[in-house]
């Protein structure tokens, strides 16, 4: 589905706008972020500028001086590629685009993250998405010039969509988005079969901003393989992994696609499926990079997703990780916002797995039961019960934490084994 990877990097400019509450410093952090994702798409940032208005142009965001500069930065460092850090309407990148040159192509922060993923994309639903969210994206952005670029080189924010179907009408484009809709209906039905008949052991997930270290905690708890890397968007497929935390109990930790600032809307709506499969996990730990200058804002954007979704705050846990970059002060604010643990180092990974196994047992819903080895049939009962979270066999007795509805011991003949806590 990939049109090529481009023979060289795309010269591209970044364009920030500080108006209303954002400060400068805080539109510089986000180009520093745009640029890394413009890199991860295969560009090579030449050239940032920043504009200072009180309010943002409705037709061009930008007034029309600026455009002027944006126009000779293209020109002195030969970029094609302009983007945007702020959300563009179709229409204003159309605008945009008629002011800049005739060989100028103009994206957003959105336009790039969506090429990202098309890139990365493995799985049949991963792609379905994202190549729904592209053809969404780029229809009413389509013009001449996107098709003329496509045809010559694809580049970024062109990727994951078929070659011809931008060369095509729109009226094929709208079915084809029909067609995709409908294709990942189905997968989403067939995936929610799947999930109803593996929930027998308790779900952790880790979430958090794009390369906090979600894969590598995954790893560290898992000892899965799975791809590390230092660059955004590196996981795109989440997986979930089966392991036991020590003291019987099983969990199936599942590792998930980063969030970032901005994430575009028509990504999110068919990404939203993953993360709300996560988001229904019986703990969430909010993986924080605790060494990043921003991870405040990180922090804050991943609670705004988490909340969006409704989990409730007590199902999440925060985790700081990176502490080994953090050094030897370790500001009081930082460590008052979660656990701090490395996946590079190992510290605080026990207290970790603790935790989780304190919260997974004492969940509401879940009953903790011990009962005399000698009571056997009261033994095979339990044995036999769904959703185990954890089984300890003592000299004596075996306790165990079952995940069971109200009434549900009771049916069984075992609510007199009922005790207070695991111990
Ligand atoms: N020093 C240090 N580096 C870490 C730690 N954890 C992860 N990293 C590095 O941070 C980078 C990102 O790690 P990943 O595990 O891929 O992060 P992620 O959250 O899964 O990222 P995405 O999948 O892109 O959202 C890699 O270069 C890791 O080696 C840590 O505790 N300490
Ligand atoms: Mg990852």
């Amino acid at each position: 589905m990939h049109s090529g990877e481009p023979r060289e990097r795309e010269a591209t400019v970044l364009v920030g706008l500080a108006h209303g509450g954002t400060t400068r410093t805080e539109v510089e952090d986000h180009l520093d972020e745009l640029g890394r994702l413009v890199d991860t798409a295969g560009g090579e940032v030449v050239a940032r500028l920043l504009q200072e208005r009180r309010t943002p142009d409705p037709a061009t965001l930008v007034g029309s001086g600026f455009i002027g500069r944006i126009e000779t930065a293209c020109r002195e460092t030969g970029a094609r590629t302009v983007v945007f850090d702020e959300d563009l309407t179709a229409s204003q990148a159309r605008n945009l685009e008629r002011a800049l040159p005739e060989d100028v192509k103009v994206l957003d922060r959105a336009g790039v993250i969506l090429d990202i993923f098309a890139q990365r994309a493995r799985s049949r639903e991963a792609q379905t998405q994202v190549e729904l969210a592209q053809l969404t994206y780029l229809l009413p952005r389509l013009t001449r010039r996107w098709g003329h670029l496509s045809r010559q080189a694809g580049g970024i924010g062109t990727r994951g969509v078929g070659e011809t179907q931008l060369e095509i009408d729109r009226r094929l484009v709208t079915r084809r988005i029909a067609m995709l809709r409908r294709k990942l209906a189905e997968i989403e039905s067939s995936r929610r079969l799947r999930r109803q008949r593996r929930t027998a052991a308790p779900t952790v997930a880790l979430v958090g901003y794009t390369n906090a270290g979600k894969s590598s905690l995954f790893h560290r708890l898992t000892r899965a393989r799975v791809r590390v890397e230092d660059r955004l968007f590196a996981t795109l497929d989440p997986r979930a992994r089966r392991t036991v935390l020590g003291d019987g109990v099983k969990v199936i930790f599942t590792d998930t696609v980063g969030f970032i600032r901005k994430l575009p809307h028509d990504l999110v709506a068919p990404f939203r499926s993953t993360l709300e499969e996560a988001a229904e996990a019986d703990l969430v730990l909010h993986v924080v990079d605790a060494a990043h200058p921003s991870w405040e804002e990180h922090l804050r954007v991943g609670d705004e997703v988490l909340e969006s979704l409704g989990v409730e705050p007590d199902r999440v846990v925060v985790v700081l990780n990176k502490m080994d970059l953090v050094g030897e002060r370790r500001p009081r604010r930082l460590l008052r916002a979660g656990l701090p643990v490395s996946a590079v180092t190992g510290e605080g990974l026990d207290d970790l797995k603790r935790l989780v196994r304190t919260k997974l047992l004492g969940a509401p819903g879940v009953a903790v039961l011990t009962i005399p080895l000698t009571e056997t049939g009261a033994v095979e009962r339990a044995c036999a019960l769904p959703h185990q979270v954890a089984r300890r066999f003592g000299r004596e007795t075996v306790t165990l934490a079952v995940r069971i509805r109200e009434g549900g011991l009771k049916e069984a003949d075992l609510e007199r084994y009922r005790v207070e806590a695991w111990a």
